[in-house]
């Protein structure tokens, strides 16, 4: 019997390390140590033995199993990193090549004027406010003194969900919000989307961003009011970027102003995109009207306050030099990709 396993052991080495591929390597398997192979045979004829012999001899017979075995893996393994070789060998696959580049979205323009707005007023000491789309006539009228029959209600300029509802046409109602909830000083900017049945143009969208800004305190006035616009009109455009003020009407600030800053375009020498005048119209601002402390509680013979209302888009269109409004809300990713490099 010993001799017939040294046997089996030997022509079965030789054909396992023989094997050119793995279908046939498998099939070696199944002849070796199948049910029908000799070595499973031999098994059989251990009830021939007598029971002191059977244990030695089962052994031998389970330790060639074992050796074939192993063989068997061990030729598994070398044929299969062989095929891998004669695939990569074959194919024109260069492992030394640079990887691609993998294609990394970028922030929207206008995230990105949010967040440098942001962090100009937080440097100012502001804190960022936040405030809600949908808002009720109150808060976007009402409070901010504004006329029942003022044109701004019309439904032609405003778009209204239900009950009284609307969806806010300025951020200024962010302003009454905060008041009623907190007791000066209150120094907040507030960024976020407001909507008007405004027809589009380069310049007007019926979905755009603005950046309200207030703060009351003791004491503060129109010059607090125009320093703060210069400081953030400096560091968002730079030194040479100039602010100016224009005397206008808003229900909710007494005196109003629209704010203008010199035209980043052309340096104020006057260009197509400021159309001649050298000045850009950004926003409006005033100081708080006292009816409007009325409506949210502050005492208006202690405090006073100046708020504005930017708009972001513009802001952003001057510094990017984008020439139409369209563009920030196309998505055309020509235009996102240039962004890439701005990203933080
Ligand atoms: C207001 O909305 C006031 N709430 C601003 C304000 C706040 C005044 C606090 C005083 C105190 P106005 O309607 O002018 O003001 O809008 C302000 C800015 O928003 C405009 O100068 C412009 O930059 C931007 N804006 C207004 N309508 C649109 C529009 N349809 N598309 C794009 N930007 C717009």
């Amino acid at each position: 019997m010993k001799e017939d396993l040294k046997r089996i052991i030997e022509a079965a080495e030789q054909q396992i390390l023989n094997a050119k591929s793995l279908p046939e390597l498998l099939n070696l398997k199944s002849s070796f140590l199948g049910k029908k192979s000799e070595l499973s045979q031999l098994m059989l004829k251990l009830r021939d033995l007598t029971p002191e012999e059977r244990p030695a001899f089962g052994k031998a017979i389970n330790d060639a199993k074992g050796v074939l075995d192993n063989l068997i893996t061990e030729k598994q393994e070398s044929l299969k990193s062989a095929e891998i070789d004669r695939q990569h060998k074959g194919s024109s696959v260069d492992l030394t090549m640079p990887g691609r580049r993998f294609n990394k979205g970028s922030l929207h323009p206008l995230t990105l004027i949010w967040r440098e707005i942001e962090d100009v007023f937080i440097s100012l000491g502001f804190e960022v406010a936040e405030g809600t789309d949908i808002e009720d006539e109150f808060h976007n009228f009402d409070a901010l003194n504004t006329p029942q029959d003022h044109p701004s209600r019309n439904l032609a300029d405003t778009f209204y969900v239900e009950n009284s509802q609307l969806l806010r046409t300025h951020t200024s109602p962010v302003q009454i919000r905060t008041m009623e909830r907190y007791v000066p000083p209150i120094r907040i900017i507030s960024p976020g989307r407001a909507y008007r049945n405004d027809k589009i143009d380069a310049t007007h969208s019926p979905v755009f961003h603005q950046v309200e800004a207030l703060y009351v305190d003791e004491n503060v006035s129109f010059a607090d009011l125009k320093d703060t616009l210069n400081q953030f009109v400096v560091k968002m455009f730079g030194a040479g970027t100039k602010s100016r003020i224009r005397p206008h009407f808003f229900p909710f600030t007494e005196p109003s102003a629209e704010i203008d800053i010199s035209c980043v375009a052309c340096g104020g020498k006057g260009c197509r995109v400021c159309k001649e005048s050298g000045w850009l119209e950004m926003g409006g601002a005033g100081m708080v009207d006292p009816n409007v402390f009325k409506h949210t509680g502050i005492d208006s013979e202690k405090y006073t306050g100046f708020a504005f209302g930017l708009g972001m888009d513009r802001i952003a269109m001057l510094k990017y030099d984008i020439k139409d409004i369209r563009v920030l809300f196309d998505n055309d990713l020509r235009v996102l990709k240039q962004f890439r490099n701005e990203n933080r």
